[in-house]
């Protein structure tokens, strides 16, 4: 994530990418589906995930990473506590957790739960991919949170009037919270001038891969097979 004002890398979001035993990628959607079906399988995956993501990030800058409050629901344990915490606490300086906002009552009260216990571990909170089109946002979840990421269905296209409108609220009101804004899906630098006069904070996006690369920002990453070089830094709505 670029500020806009100053050009300058701030933070990273850390993404998950699977490939087969043949070294064949494999689309992140259809297998984070598939852990859905085994929720034992998913909670190990993404305990795993999280774990490699904190250990091979860059070290400089806030490191974003995503959870999935089924997968946190699946961590507690008996005594009031969840397996995620102790991972995310031991970078809790410099973590922001993002969460999915959810349009099922029941997932609200999930990503509610999970929202209040980070909070009360003083990790940071975003909430993610905000559209223009599509999901709700809670005035609840606005409290806890630090950063308000906006989905790249804000580039797509002209806005309406009132999507205009809804933006210009959106960001009103996230200045008023002093949440910081940030607008993902940069791919051109016509996007990154139409995120700057929105008034956007931070821009994310593939334009700033190759400068990614440049810094030798992948700690580790080249020399494990198991891993794609690239994938990281990839952009999907969320994990
Ligand atoms: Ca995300």
């Amino acid at each position: 994530m670029v500020c806009i004002g100053t050009g300058e890398t701030l933070c990273h979001e850390a993404l998950a990418r699977f490939i087969d035993a043949d070294g064949t990628n494999l689309p992140p959607d259809i297998v984070f589906e598939a852990l859905h079906d085994n929720p034992l399988l998913l909670l190990h995956a993404e305990l795993e995930m999280k774990r490699l993501q904190l250990a091979e990030a860059p070290q400089h800058g806030l490191l974003f990473v995503n959870l999935d409050p089924d997968s946190y629901a699946a961590g507690e344990t008996g005594e009031g506590g969840n397996l995620f915490l102790p991972i995310l606490c031991q970078q809790r300086s410099r973590l922001v957790v993002e969460v999915i906002e959810n349009l099922h009552l029941q997932d609200v009260d999930l990503a509610q739960q999970m929202m209040l216990a980070i909070d009360r571990e003083k990790i940071r909170l975003a909430i993610d991919d905000l559209s223009s089109s599509r999901g709700l946002i809670s005035y609840a979840s606005l409290m806890n949170a630090a950063f308000l990421k906006f989905d790249r269905a804000w580039l797509a296209g002209e806005l309406s009037a009132k999507q205009r409108t809804i933006l210009t609220w959106a960001l009103a009101q996230a200045a008023d919270l002093g949440l910081t804004t940030v607008l993902e899906g940069i791919e051109t630098e016509n996007h990154l001038a139409t995120a700057k006069q929105m008034g956007f904070d931070l821009a994310q996006g593939f334009l700033f891969k190759e400068r990614f690369i440049q810094r030798g920002c992948r700690k580790g990453m080249a020399n494990r097979k198991t891993y794609q070089p690239l994938a990281q830094i990839d952009e999907v709505p969320h994990e």
